[in-house]
């Protein structure tokens, strides 16, 4: 019989939206005994709270997130939130039982992680954390590869985040939209908006970081503040690079920025082991670039691998061979494991859940000490 769990939840913007889409998909593609039914959608502003009740089918609308978390009907709460409110919003949602789905990064900081992590451990609720990524076809088939020892002895993990969105001198900091580049509201720049999605990948698919030495920079040092109008300074890391080792010996590079001029979104990663590499890109997400070794010589070289075949990983669930997913798949697939979880707890756990996530949020602060004492760093594990 199928077990309905009401869901709320808390934020329309940018992730509101790629969330609800996804629940709504991942039971149109996939089949599981627990069925997502919208039952609130919660933000500030009741009116647009409304419009968006009204676009994607909620049966209610809140303006209030304790309201939310006060209703003995939802089961579960998705939090959409800016990142400073991720801490007090899950430690309710523990204390009342609802099961959590959190935007990344996890928390401001390692701390409020570990407080998150207690909370949840302690009321048992199911959790996730949405690193989407792990569920592009391409990107789990390059997880799996790994996982088969494939590539024999890993050496090189590399990866990018590249955008250019905050070049503009005239780019306010602060409130809507803009929250990513306060500091107080964000938690750092880059590291934790970007880099968090490279480091989640990485730790995915080549195991754990143990130590780090990174480099930060903040280009434009003031900006005015949306909210009181002022010039205040900017304290996010506008740019980030860092180098690293993982516990398996493999080294590894990480560059992530907001000024790179000409690139929207280029997320990249590349795998170098003895027998085989693998290198993904997100603008070509369909595609995974594969070297074999083991190809006599005169054939051997690198081929990309479209990943849309009905044996590779989630694409038979939705077209036929050769036709493309796009950026929304990831969410989807997000949801699907999580329902499958549900479904059957013994089952491998595909997604990140709050402890795995707080591994990431290990890795971000290490970096951030790094960059600012100018040493190597050991990272705190989970
Ligand atoms: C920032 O521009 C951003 O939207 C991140 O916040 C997301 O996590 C990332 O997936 C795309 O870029």
């Amino acid at each position: 019989m199928a077990k309905t769990i009401n869901l709320a939840v808390i934020g329309y913007g940018f992730m509101g939206k790629a969330h609800t889409n996804a629940y709504l998909q991942a039971q149109h593609f996939f089949k599981h005994d627990h069925k997502i039914n919208l039952k609130v959608i919660c933000g500030r502003n009741e009116e647009n709270a409304k419009a968006f009740a009204e676009t994607w089918g909620y049966d209610d609308v809140e303006t209030d997130w304790r309201k939310v978390i006060e209703r003995d009907d939802i089961d579960a709460v998705d939090i959409c939130t800016p990142n400073n409110s991720h801490r007090e919003i899950a430690l309710a949602c523990a204390k009342a039982g609802k099961m959590i789905l959190c935007e990344k990064p996890l928390a401001l900081d390692g701390t409020e992680g570990e407080e998150m992590v207690a909370a949840v451990e302690a009321s048992g609720v199911p959790n996730l954390v949405w690193y989407n990524y792990r569920f592009l076809p391409a990107v789990t088939h390059a997880k799996n590869i790994v996982a088969a020892g494939e590539l024999g002895q890993v050496f090189h993990y590399r990866s990018n985040f590249l955008q250019d969105w905050t070049i503009s001198e005239d780019l306010p900091q602060g409130g809507a939209a803009l929250w990513r580049l306060d500091a107080k509201t964000a938690g750092s720049g880059v590291t934790g908006d970007l880099l968090a999605h490279c480091i989640d990948l990485a730790r995915w698919i080549n195991g754990d970081i143990v130590s780090v030495s990174a480099m930060t920079e903040t280009f434009i040092k003031e900006r005015v503040h949306q909210e009181t109008g002022e010039k205040t300074a900017v304290t996010i890391d506008d740019a980030c690079a860092f180098i690293c080792r993982f516990e398996n010996g493999s080294t590894s590079i990480f560059e992530s920025t907001r000024y790179a001029r000409g690139h929207k979104a280029l997320f990249t990663f590349e795998i170098n082991g003895r027998d085989k590499s693998l290198a993904w890109d997100l603008h070509d997400l369909n595609r995974l670039d594969y070297f074999d070794h083991g190809v006599p010589s005169d054939r051997r070289g690198w081929s990309n691998i479209h990943c849309s075949d009905g044996d590779h990983p989630y694409a038979g669930n939705f077209w036929v061979p050769g036709l493309c997913l796009g950026y929304e798949h990831s969410f989807v697939g997000a949801v699907h494991e999580f329902l499958s979880h549900l479904d059957d707890p013994s089952a491998e756990k595909r997604f990140a859940d709050f402890k795995d996530a707080l591994g990431t949020q290990y890795v971000c602060d290490a970096v951030l000490e790094s960059a600012k004492t100018k040493q190597w760093v050991d990272v705190k594990r989970v």
